[in-house]
């Protein structure tokens, strides 16, 4: 590494899909940018996460980028959904077709950054020892890329190996193994039924289950994908005019303007179609308890149909929030994985887990299960995680962790924290991001923050920062918004509102009006020079 601080305008941190996408652009703009990535490769979320069965739920012709017209009709997908290594070909793939590498630097994950106010410029540490000097500080660093710190009773006993989803290794013989896996979330549901293919005996930890939505993914169709590319920007354009970054059908009827017959067939031929498809049968089902119970009920049918064991079915259904209020869970051959002789169900939530032992764990009451392989897919210190468990001290030695650790996650339209300037944040919390396709949001940001920094340089102007007032106002604003949703009901322990992790403050920290809306918000203050934002 260089023992003198790398001189550059703008530090990225991260090199997923924000991260390559904020290199090509700003640099093509005339910037010198360096990106930071803890990983040996490109691929952030995609990199890291590469447990059997991970794929992702937002269909491959749409998860991809639409800012160059070559390289979507280029790049081939070959199933309906795209499985993990699919994504990361694509991103390697682009980060060599743009020349990417050059100025990313690997393993390097960057711990502390603090801002000098009397040059303007943030210093930046990574563990290797590498120091950067920037203007600009962008945090590419993902929602969900923070895994919560394991909560299990008596977990450092036990003396078998333990997988954890989020780095799962390149290598790993599974075969006739005796494993248990804690987490019945998005990533649970697809690495079960992968599990179940390798192991010998599987034991499915659950504490809250999960509607889980069938995928239905296939390979594309002969003349599938060419019929997308021909109409490709128009595509594009249809997905960032829907609020969820992907076109969805949605049917503008409410559920009970109905009648009995057509709401059930309308679930039904949505459930066949498979994916995200399904939460759009009705357009009041996140708004309205009534209509959101009927959808429920739907997916408790279906499950009763799926799994042969009755109290087993039972155990699957959730019943203490709506469906979507935590976020829907898509997944293949779920239910029917527990048909399996060599599956079985275990509800904590019924019998709770007492302490884990050297070959396994005991439930309170004294009955034990035994195993050599415990997998971990319990989730993410959401949105949060990666900014606070980074040393970041701002205007006047303001500490980020320890704000936002008290008061919670606090920005501006989701870009800026006041006290902490020309750092910015990339779909993260206080955006739509995890609300909406990840690809499309974060073209979004990345545009409009690219236009911000041309602005920027333009007027001669060195910082931006958000205005407290204007903060206090977005985070109400975010807030408000979740509330006339179904979103923050129930007993859900969403990781949206950071209910998952112990202590954390709680605010629901993704903006729930969709891209189109926020578009317009992200626009009102451009236009108006900015308003919101402390530039000097
Ligand atoms: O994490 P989660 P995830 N004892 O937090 C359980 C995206 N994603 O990695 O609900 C027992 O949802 C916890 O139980 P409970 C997607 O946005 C997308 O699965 O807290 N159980 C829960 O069941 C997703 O939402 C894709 O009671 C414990 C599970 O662990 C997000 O990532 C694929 C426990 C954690 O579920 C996160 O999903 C994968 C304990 N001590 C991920 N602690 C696709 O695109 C936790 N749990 C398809």
């Amino acid at each position: 590494m260089t023992s003198r601080p790398a001189e550059v305008d703008v530090l990225v941190v991260g090199a997923g899909f924000a991260g390559l996408y904020l290199l090509h652009q700003l640099r093509k703009d005339g910037f010198d940018v360096r990106v930071a990535e803890a990983a040996p490769e490109v691929g952030g979320t995609w990199y890291w996460n590469r447990y059997p069965g991970a794929r992702c739920d937002v269909e491959s012709v749409d998860y991809s980028y639409g800012w160059d017209e070559h390289l979507q009709q280029e790049w081939n997908w070959s199933e309906r959904y795209p499985a993990q290594g699919d994504i990361l070909a694509y991103l390697k793939h682009v980060a060599d077709r743009f020349d990417l590498r050059k100025d990313i630097d690997f393993d390097t994950r960057i711990t502390a950054a603090t801002w000098d106010a009397d040059a303007a410029r943030w210093t930046a540490t990574a563990e290797n020892g590498q120091e950067y000097r920037a203007q600009y500080l962008l945090m590419a660093v993902g929602c969900l890329s923070v895994p919560k710190e394991i909560d299990l009773p008596g977990i450092e006993r036990f003396q078998g190996e333990v997988l954890r989803t989020y780095d799962w290794p390149a290598d790993v013989d599974l075969a006739g193994r005796k494993v248990a896996v804690v987490g019945t979330g998005s990533t649970g549901a697809q690495v079960v039924p992968a599990l179940a293919e390798l192991v010998g005996d599987l034991t499915v930890v659950q504490r809250t289950p999960n509607f889980v939505i069938p995928t239905r993914n296939r390979p594309l169709a002969d003349g599938e994908l060419d019929a997308v590319k021909a109409e490709y920007a128009a595509r594009r354009a249809r997905n960032r005019a829907h609020p969820a970054g992907v076109f969805r059908s949605d049917n503008p009827k409410l559920a009970y303007e109905v009648d009995d017959q057509e709401r059930h067939d309308t679930y039904q031929e949505r459930w066949e179609g498979g994916g995200i498809n399904f939460l759009g049968a009705f357009a009041d089902l996140m708004v309205d308890q009534k209509a959101n119970d009927s959808v429920c009920s739907f997916v408790h049918e279906k499950i009763d149909e799926i799994v042969a064991d009755p109290k087993v079915a039972d155990r699957l259904k959730p019943t203490t929030y709506p469906l979507g209020a935590k976020r829907p869970v898509v997944a293949t051959d779920y239910y029917e994985t527990f048909n399996k002789p060599n599956v079985h169900l275990l509800d904590v939530r019924e019998t709770p887990l007492d302490t884990f032992t050297e070959d396994g764990f005991s439930l309170v009451g004294g009955e034990s299960h035994e195993f050599d392989t415990l997998v971990l897919a319990t989730g993410f210190d959401s949105f949060t995680g990666a900014l606070t468990k980074m040393d970041i001290r701002g205007r006047d030695g303001r500490h980020l962790g320890e704000l936002w650790g008290s008061e919670g996650p606090k920005t501006h339209l989701g870009l800026s924290a006041a006290g902490f300037p020309n750092m910015l944040l990339v779909a993260n919390v206080g955006s739509p991001s995890v609300l909406a396709n990840m690809v499309t949001a974060i073209e979004q940001h990345v545009e409009w923050i690219a236009r911000l920094l041309g602005d920027m340089r333009e007027s001669g102007r060195r910082t931006i920062e958000a205005e407290v007032a204007a903060q206090e106002q977005w985070v109400e604003t975010v807030e408000a918004i979740a509330n006339t949703t179904l979103w923050p009901n129930g007993d859900s322990g969403s990781w949206y509102r950071g209910a998952n992790v112990t202590g954390k403050p709680q605010l629901f920290m993704p903006y729930a009006a969709g891209i189109v809306e926020y578009g317009k918000a992200l626009e009102a203050s451009r236009s108006d020079d900015y308003a919101g934002f402390q530039l000097a």
